[in-house]
């Protein structure tokens, strides 16, 4: 018997997925609104996206300026890393106005007239909503820390100053109580106080949810995001989410929050979506969020697929991840975790596993061309709401080392090599900006074989990672996405569909398998294997990556679709082995 090449426990994986995607199909529509249904989005780092103006930090109108650009790369939503005023001390993070756009972006009007633009292309626009803590420098802040009593003093929590509470930080000031606060993440960044869901009766100053102040910051939070929704928005990522309410083990109050929130939105802008940073699908679904990110804080699959934060050692990673070419990686946790989190949200919400963000290395850190592809193809196949970050479009590398700007490093984690300049032509500064190199928010990557927009738009060979016109021409028939690939040389799939359409997984005797094709109209069937033997001329490649098979299956013969019986089917009558090769060679050959 020949022996099975393959983990079986990444052939369960795609099992299980197929069963899931085998299921009754209409009741798993989950709620908000329509043009979710086949949102693809695209997030901006506007200081490094597009310097209009050549000050050498990007800016708002330079996005509008890319919004064909955007748009052309498959793409019909953008979220925005925050925008506001600040002392810019995390990036933005660190809010000092939540109502005016920090002048280095523009104006608000720049803003109002990007989403009208980005509107008249049916595109959608999410800002970033920093609801967890304020800079110091916001007055709130300033006038909670006044000695003399006024509505703000309980706006942030503060700590008794003769008492040692864990993270306390004082603010010293000749008008300033002597009292230490709480922050949320750096420390010059206080937690707003939305209270403790189970306040210790001995420290008085852990308020109650329901204690006025911190009703009204809630309400005050509401106001930031009326502000914005009747200004031009379509909708918030929320910084870290999970953080508003402290003392809550089992999430109750921090999920009453968020539904109040919801139920707000529901009645009064029924088309805004809110999308949560906080990596449990599971609670934060349930609490209101149409999509969360499946990322690399919580939950494990994030890391154990992609290993954003495992360290590069040549082909391998530390620790392992599934996605190098080592292949010390273990699909099983991911699946376990993964279809945990689906199976208990996949009629509610959406999950989000982005290609990367602003806070972890790209894809691309440690990995070549042929890897990254492989991973976008399956992170854009699986279920969900796909998010690209960007620039990872085009392959930009993870700069290492980079400059540590504005808070940019954590630990160890230098967050700067993935936030650089976008590079949109071969001129100077990658056609970024004008301005004199040292004037650069961060440097431009100095590789010579840096990618860039211009040159990806001319050559055919280079992928784009998403192509809206390979969609069905209605949203109805296919309900989740079709991401292609610029031309017929690239990937197009469709995943779970109703109605006359649908997409399945296929799972190869040999391989675990990875779609691809509706039923009716089956384009191509790749796999996501393991080679196996080493290509002659070629590294040693244990790792996943993907394979075409030789021919395009006859869908009414050889694909049993809707049961986990499904199968990657072989070449026609001869039972033909699949082509194992490498993901390069299959994009050429389509
Ligand atoms: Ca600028």
């Amino acid at each position: 018997m020949r022996k099975l090449l393959v983990d079986p426990w990444a052939l369960l994986a795609i099992l299980c997925l197929a069963i899931e995607a085998a299921a009754p199909l209409s009741a798993e529509v989950p709620p908000g609104p329509k043009w979710l249904e086949t949102a693809v989005f695209y997030q901006i780092y506007p200081q490094s996206f597009f310097d209009s103006n050549g000050d050498g930090i990007g800016d708002l109108p330079g996005i509008t300026a890319k919004l064909d650009y955007i748009q052309s790369v498959g793409c019909n939503a953008i979220w925005i890393n925050p925008i506001y005023e600040s002392p810019f001390g995390d990036a933005g993070y660190d809010v000092a106005d939540f109502f005016k756009v920090a002048p280095r972006y523009g104006t608000n009007e720049d803003l109002k007239n990007l989403c009208t633009e980005a509107h008249k292309r049916g595109m959608h626009v999410c800002l970033d909503l920093v609801a967890g803590h304020t800079s110091i420098a916001h007055p709130w802040f300033q006038q909670s820390a006044l000695d003399k009593p006024n509505r703000y003093s309980n706006w942030y929590i503060w700590t008794p100053a003769g008492e040692s509470v864990p993270g306390s930080q004082p603010f010293p000031g000749e008008h300033n109580r002597s009292d230490r606060y709480l922050p949320n993440f750096f420390p010059f960044q206080p937690a707003l106080n939305y209270g403790f869901a189970r306040p210790d009766p001995k420290e008085p100053w852990q308020l109650p949810t329901t204690d006025p102040a911190c009703v009204a910051v809630r309400e005050e939070l509401k106001r930031v995001m009326k502000f914005w929704l009747d200004f031009c928005a379509d909708g918030f990522r929320v910084d870290m989410a999970f953080s508003l309410v402290r003392n809550d083990p089992d999430n109750e109050a921090i999920g009453a929050l968020w539904r109040y929130y919801r139920s707000w939105l529901d009645k009064e802008y029924p088309e805004a979506v809110l999308v949560s940073e906080w990596s449990d699908p599971a609670v934060a679904i349930p609490a209101g969020f149409y999509i969360d990110f499946l990322i690399q804080i919580g939950q494990p699959a994030y890391g154990i697929l992609l290993g954003p934060l495992s360290w590069p050692n040549g082909y391998s990673r530390d620790p392992h991840a599934f996605f190098e070419r080592a292949g010390g990686g273990d699909i099983k946790p991911f699946v376990e975790n993964y279809l945990k989190n689906y199976t208990a949200t996949k009629s509610r919400g959406y999950i989000s596993m982005p290609t990367a963000n602003h806070d972890i290395p790209r894809p691309t850190c440690g990995r070549d061309e042929q890897e990254v592809r492989t991973i976008f193809a399956m992170l854009l196949t699986m279920p969900g709401v796909p998010f690209i970050y960007y620039g990872d479009e085009i392959g930009m590398n993870f700069l290492y080392p980079a400059p540590d700007k504005e808070g940019g490093t954590i630990g160890t984690l230098p967050r700067c090599g993935s936030r650089t300049p976008m590079q949109w032509s071969k001129e100077k500064n990658a056609g970024f900006s004008t301005a004199p190199a040292e004037k650069l928010y961060l440097p431009i990557d100095p590789s010579v074989s840096r990618p860039d927009v211009a040159t990806e738009e001319k050559d055919p060979f280079y992928p784009r990672v998403v192509e809206v016109a390979s969609r069905p021409s209605s949203a109805r028939q296919c309900r989740r996405f079709s991401a292609g690939i610029r031309g017929k040389r690239y990937i197009s799939v469709c995943l779970p569909s109703y109605g006359r359409y649908r997409a399945d997984l296929g799972v190869d005797q040999s391989c675990c398998a990875v779609l691809l094709g509706q039923a009716e109209r089956v384009r191509q069937c790749y796999a996501i294997t393991r080679p196996r033997r080493r290509p002659p001329g070629r590294p040693l490649a244990n790792g996943p990556r993907l394979v075409r098979h030789l021919r395009s299956p006859r869908p009414e013969r050889s694909w049993r679709t809707g049961s986990a019986e499904s199968r990657c089917p072989r070449g026609r009558a001869s039972g033909r082995k699949p082509t194992v090769g490498y993901l390069e060679t299959a994009i050429i050959g389509l």
